[in-house]
């Protein structure tokens, strides 16, 4: 990938001693069942960046100034085992060195390694999902890092919550929480589902934004673009409320499919990554100092262990 900084912001504000936030890239698309292009959405969506006004109306802020670091991109592996061990060790490192760290993907085998990273680092993590998928499967097609099973280690370990689930396996119904499952035909006519999935997360939230969990009238650029999705308005105020109310820890966003001839998928995606920075650092100005609140790391959980030897 060709790109100096993100959005192309001045390199004074992109360096990693001074940035809270980091980025990370992972452009990586291996166990995507259906439409392939995922490993294309780094690179699409830090493109789009590129075109983007880097004033936040909604806020009245200018979040790059509070310094966003470009990570360079986890690429060059092909076995979803390695890329969420990679994943989870570049994410764990630069939480160490207290950053707000972000994640742009690729598909959502990802967010395995993204969910590790965070659960080791924060007390009694909450991970939000938001899909239209609740890729709640053990294994697929002879891998547990596989896509469909991105949340499966996240049900078992912390508190999942999963938000504009449309789709899912029979098999899928034994491990879904229904008292943490807000389903998107009960969203539709549940004016007060926002209010109640906050009240269902712990303090320190981890965020998991699947962007299939939006409409395809306004995200037609994905690998399964599945029918009454979220749309754009509730989806930014639901997440401003979130970060409001809750220590978000950090994000990623994934499953960008991009097309070249429709390019406002990825325009999208490059505005809610700037609009969930915006409003992690609403009301904060650039010269205070970012306080995560990670722990020394806990002890890997026991099933982490096959590959933590060289860490
Ligand atoms: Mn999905």
């Amino acid at each position: 990938m060709n790109i100096k900084t993100y959005a192309g912001i001045p390199a004074v504000h992109a360096v990693i001693e001074t940035s809270k936030i980091v980025l990370i890239p992972v452009p990586y698309d291996g166990t995507s069942t259906w439409q392939k292009g995922a490993d294309k959405g780094p690179e699409a969506f830090l493109s789009a960046s590129e075109n983007m006004e880097l004033y936040d109306i909604e806020t009245g802020s200018e979040v790059y100034k509070q310094g966003i670091y470009l990570s360079p991109p986890i690429e060059g592996f092909t076995e979803p085992e390695d890329v969420v061990y990679q994943v989870h060790k570049r994410v764990k490192e630069y939480i160490l060195r207290n950053k707000f760290v972000t994640i742009f993907g690729g598909e959502h085998s990802i967010s395995i390694g993204t969910i590790r990273a965070f659960n080791e680092c924060f007390d009694d993590l909450t991970v939000l999902h938001i899909d239209a998928h609740a890729d709640l499967r053990a294994t697929y097609e002879g891998s547990a890092c596989n896509h469909a099973c991105a949340l499966y280690q996240a049900s078992q370990e912390t508190n999942l919550i999963q938000v504009g689930i449309r789709s899912m396996d029979v098999a899928e119904t034994r491990v879904l929480d229904p008292e943490k499952t807000w389903f998107a035909h009960e969203m539709a006519t549940d004016e007060y589902w926002m209010d109640s999935v906050i009240e269902a997360l712990g303090d320190n939230v981890f965020i998991t934004f699947d962007l299939d969990a939006l409409d395809p009238s306004i995200m037609p650029s994905t690998g399964t673009p599945e029918p009454g999705g979220m749309l754009w308005y509730e989806t930014l105020a639901f997440l401003r409320q979130v970060f409001k109310e809750r220590n978000v820890v950090g994000f990623d966003i994934v499953e960008l499919c991009p097309r070249p001839e429709e390019k406002s998928s990825d325009f999208l995606a490059a505005k809610l990554y700037y609009k969930m920075l915006s409003y992690k650092f609403e009301g904060v100005t650039s010269e205070q100092v970012f306080e995560s609140n990670f722990n020394e790391p806990k002890k890997p959980l026991a099933k982490f262990n096959n590959q933590e030897n060289d860490a």
